[in-house]
């Protein structure tokens, strides 16, 4: 029984393996940690920690809000989400926003990535009546992010 199921077990083992390994990122993803939201709201910068994200580590980034013409956008609240997309998962914690730190900036806490590849960050911003949404996508290999 084991002998004439290994073979097989072994090759689809292998393919699993191959096809993980060689799922490299899209290579016309937009790496920018700047840029307008979805709808052209806010523009939204992410700072990712000074020595960069290690892997497995917990760390916080910083979420700089404004609008179009500069201006810090303040107690706006920010869900966040995100994940691999080439996994199908998503973070190992939950990352979220937990306060201003100064106007406009807000620190997203809890933030981990459990293993290298593309990313996404996904934010979902309510400001007043204003609702957005912004996208960031984050590649990462053991050196840190790709730019
Ligand atoms: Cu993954």
């Amino acid at each position: 029984m084991f002998r004439s199921l290994s073979p097989s077990l072994a090759i689809v083992a292998t393919l699993a393996g191959l096809v993980t390994a060689c799922a490299a990122p899209p290579t016309d993803l937009d790496l920018s940690l700047q840029h307008a939201s979805s709808h052209g709201a806010f523009v939204v910068r992410l700072d990712p920690p000074p020595t960069g994200p290690a892997i497995n580590q917990m760390h916080a980034w910083q979420v700089r809000l404004s609008t179009p013409d500069g201006a810090p956008v303040s107690q706006a609240s920010i869900a966040f989400d995100g994940g691999m997309p080439q996994h199908g998962h998503g973070f190992p914690t939950k990352p979220r926003i937990t306060r201003e730190i100064s106007p406009g900036v807000y620190a997203l806490e809890g933030m981990k990535f459990s293993m290298t590849g593309w990313w996404d960050m996904r934010l979902d911003i309510r400001a007043g009546d204003v609702s957005d949404g912004a996208v960031f996508n984050v590649v990462l290999n053991e050196a840190g992010i790709r730019r």
